[in-house]
């Protein structure tokens, strides 16, 4: 099914990088490039998650209050009391930067994306119980258009998540067209998407879905009455370059949250 795309969405080609691998096996690296997502179960334990989780429900809990000043508690696509989104947490917490490096990411990086790599952008999303509304359909590059087009998204699973909660879904093998293009809604932008064939993804606490930023993806109501908790983090090549319009590009390369964390091949700690 070809879907329209964004419009600075010309000449895409997909690929990645040809090995040899020093975290996934060949058939992840394989997995990854046909449907555009791997799942990599309980990578960190649950106990590390929850030192994690007390590092950021401060900065989290600040957010929630800062929302509150706007009309609903609402601000673009975050919404006090139902979903939010806590970024640059790497710029705010050593521990957190620290943890953006890990051996985990690094090697993905080199696995997935190349020699030289940065930390693009993090952000907690906690998604509150009783949150009614989906978070839409999209690319993470369709926010955000960057080239190269693809980069990796790691959804790092803090709490469990199931469909009870919001649990990522993605829609396998889209990623290979590039970036679509996006209508905005009032929950987010969105893709008008046959999702017939999605997959939801259940993760355990430290467990995390891997994903293309081509890879289309939403996540579901969260019914239950506790907090569903992700941290969320994605690596860009070395010279990615966010395109402002048809002429003017900005390298993504600010030190303070986009810093290498591979270089030449090798973790830098
Ligand atoms: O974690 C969520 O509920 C949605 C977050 C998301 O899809 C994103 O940040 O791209």
């Amino acid at each position: 099914m070809e879907l329209e795309k964004h419009p600075y969405n010309k000449n895409f080609s997909w690929s990645v990088p040809n090995g040899p691998y020093s975290y996934l096996n060949s058939g992840q690296v394989e997995s990854f490039s046909k449907d555009g997502f791997i799942i990599l179960h309980k990578v960190f334990d649950a106990d590390f998650m929850k030192k994690i989780i007390s590092i950021i429900d401060p900065f989290e809990a600040q957010i929630t209050e800062n929302l509150k000043e706007f009309n609903e508690g609402k601000f673009f696509i975050s919404r006090s009391e139902e979903i939010t989104f806590t970024t640059h947490l790497v710029t705010q917490s050593k521990e957190l930067k620290k943890f953006s490096k890990d051996k985990v990411f690094s090697s993905l990086c080199l696995d997935l994306i190349g020699k030289d790599v940065r930390l693009y952008w993090d952000q907690a999303v906690y998604k509150k119980g009783g949150t009614k509304d989906e978070f839409p359909w999209h690319q993470d590059n369709g926010y955000t258009f960057l080239e190269p087009q693809s980069y990796l998204t790691c959804w790092l699973a803090l709490t469990d998540t199931d469909e009870t909660n919001g649990c990522p879904w993605v829609v396998p093998k889209i990623h290979r067209q590039g970036t679509l293009k996006h209508k905005i809604t009032d929950l987010g932008y969105e893709i008008p998407l046959d999702s017939s064939q999605a997959i939801p993804i259940h993760l355990s606490a430290g467990s995390m879905a891997v994903f293309s930023s081509l890879t289309p993806h939403r996540t579901g109501p969260n019914i239950t009455s506790q907090v569903r908790k992700a941290y969320i983090l994605q690596y860009a090549p070395d010279g990615a370059v966010r395109k402002i319009n048809d002429s003017v590009t900005e390298l993504a390369s600010e030190e303070n949250r986009q810093f290498l964390i591979v270089e030449k091949g090798k973790s830098i700690n």
